[in-house]
């Protein structure tokens, strides 16, 4: 297998307008996350995922563009951010922005001119459609409810929007719109920067003709996505990208790809393809969604998991690379979800980010998952910012009547404010995030979980995220190493090994609050065995054949 930097790498996503407030406005800035770099570097992490600080309106939190070679001024100017590119590099770290090109902002100059007439030169950019006998031109949903098209009296058309009204999807079937986002591309590149995380990039080709989507329930809307995940030009445009943009330059990429599959995942990432290095599936995160999408909850089977993850980690083996992430900002908090946010809240953290980062792939970790921040609960709707969780709330309550306590226990679970919250610095008022009125409620817990409890406790889960670290800079088997799962079958133990020439990784990990009994296989053998990390004291010479695993217990050993 090739080495790669990228492979050896960790990513820190940063949450700009969450992080760090610099001049008590309540809103993070630029200038908060420079003051916070030394903090990452301590960490251990090498690369700096930035979620989107170019001009928006912030219908989305920036990832609806008004101006791709700008700055948002809530978050600072180019002189900030140059700043921080350069402070980033100081430290030895690199930088990875999110490239935001279905759409755009319906603000951006481009959709300005679009809208104006149908003979505009931008017309072409976005698109549009006339309406089916006075209604869209097909059934599709927005991915934030309602239908993915809006009318524009100006030209009475319709205009396609995946997700809010305000994010217009970009025509790529235009070639002039390919090459105004590869120029684009270029003029971040040339001034330093170190990859691209895309955003919903496998959604960019749609199938032609727009068709509608089968309906058998008779539904208002119905998603379209068959028609445009994954569509029939989508490895032609990447590959162009990849000749005329990316191939130039020394870069890491990552495809945030919803609906992907490992087949489709194996072009994408196959290293003879050109394509990206890693994408974002989100297979392990819908398992605990119903047939009727992400808010129909159901509980999460660990077979199901172990299911999944088995089959990306021996799919890629070999072909391409795995990214590797239980949470992000679209995602609830990975302890509330995977693990146990009240009792073991530190070990069940621990416990997962041993998982993740024992695994082949590259791990991200997303800001505040370092020091076990949890989902929140507030009591009011109007304390939720997202525009998914409020125009779903707006839809499920206001339209159809549902029960608006049902609703609220799905956003509970599920929303995407949970992820959002100001990052917990300290105990001191709005947990140090902001000298001002954060623009989004703190969460109540701070006083007890922040950073500056974690730093000083040797035992926190911070901590143990360093040492996670070290070890894959110290063992190449933690980067380069296969993976086979041990005991499948096992309800509550996910237990894996990782192999590399001579040596083994053992992983042992206790998913459940119970105490099971761990059996090592008879086929695993073993002259030596080295105790690398554990969330609880263990003497590294107990025997190992067999034994009794405490709640969350993780362990890895090093055999040879
Ligand atoms: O998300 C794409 C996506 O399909 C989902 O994760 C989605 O946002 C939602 O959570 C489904 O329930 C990307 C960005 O990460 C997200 O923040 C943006 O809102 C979205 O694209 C549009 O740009
Ligand atoms: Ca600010």
């Amino acid at each position: 297998m090739k080495k790669q930097w990228w492979k050896e790498s960790v990513v820190y996503q940063i949450y700009p307008r969450s992080f760090k407030d610099s001049n008590g406005d309540g809103i993070g800035d630029i200038q908060g996350i420079i003051s916070k770099l030394d903090y990452l570097k301590d960490l251990g992490i090498d690369v700096i995922w930035l979620s989107p600080v170019y001009k928006s309106p912030n219908d989305d939190n920036g990832y609806d563009i008004s101006d791709y070679r700008d700055i948002m001024d809530e978050f600072g100017t180019m002189a900030d951010w140059e700043e921080l590119l350069a402070e980033i590099h100081k430290r030895g770290m690199k930088l990875m922005m999110d490239l935001v090109v279905n759409h755009t902002s319906d603000e951006h100059p481009w959709f300005i001119e679009s809208r104006k007439s149908k003979d505009n030169p931008y017309r072409d950019y976005y698109i549009w459609r006339p309406g089916k006998e006075g209604k869209e031109p097909n059934n599709w949903e927005s991915c934030f409810s309602g239908s993915a098209w809006e009318y524009d009296e100006t030209t009475g058309e319709y205009y396609l929007h995946l997700f809010s009204k305000k994010q217009p999807d970009l025509n790529w079937e235009n070639p002039k719109v390919r090459q105004e986002v590869y120029d684009m591309m270029k003029f971040w590149l040339d001034k330093g920067i170190d990859g691209f995380r895309m955003d919903v990039i496998n959604f960019i080709s749609k199938v032609p003709g727009l068709p509608d989507a089968p309906n058998p329930e008779g539904k208002k809307y119905v998603s379209g996505s068959r028609f445009f995940m994954n569509g029939p030009r989508i490895h032609e445009f990447l590959q162009e990208m990849n000749r005329e943009v990316l191939s130039k330059y020394d870069v890491m990429t990552v495809g945030e790809m919803p609906g992907v599959t490992v087949e489709e995942a194996k072009l994408y990432t196959g290293e003879d393809r050109n394509e990206v290095n890693m994408v974002f599936q989100f297979e392990h995160v819908d398992l605990d969604s119903g047939p009727n999408g992400k808010w129909d909850l159901r509980p999460l089977k660990l077979r199901d998991l172990k299911e999944s993850f088995t089959k990306w980690q021996k799919g890629l083996e070999g072909v391409g690379w795995n990214s590797l992430y239980l949470n992000n900002h679209d995602q609830p908090r990975m302890v509330s979800r995977f693990g146990n946010d009240q009792e073991y809240r530190v070990e069940s953290a621990k416990m997962l980010a041993t998982f993740l980062h024992m695994l082949q792939g590259t791990p991200y970790i997303y800001q505040g998952e370092e020091i076990g921040m949890t989902n929140v609960r507030f009591d009011s709707i109007d304390d939720y910012k997202d525009i998914e969780t409020l125009n779903m709330y707006r839809e499920k309550v206001m339209e159809n009547d549902e029960d608006p306590q049902k609703v609220m226990e799905a956003i509970y679970a599920k929303g995407r404010d949970n992820a959002r919250t100001p990052f917990q610095w300290d105990d001191s008022e709005n947990a140090g995030f902001t000298t001002g009125t954060p623009w989004m409620k703190v969460n109540p817990n701070y006083k007890e979980i922040n950073a500056k409890k974690a730093v000083e406790d040797p035992n926190s889960i911070y901590h143990y995220y360093r040492k996670l670290i070290q070890l894959r800079k110290q063992y190449p088997i933690v980067v380069y190493g296969s993976y086979d799962i041990i005991l499948p079958e096992h309800e509550q133990i996910y237990a894996y090994t990782r192999t590399h020439k001579n040596e083994k990784l053992l992983v042992i990990l206790n998913f459940s609050a119970d105490q099971p009994i761990f059996e090592l296989p008879k086929e695993i053998t073993f002259t030596t065995k080295e105790l690398l990390i554990s969330n609880y004291d263990v003497n590294g010479e107990e025997a190992i054949e067999i034994f009794t695993l405490k709640p969350y217990e993780a362990r890895v050993y090093l055999l040879k």
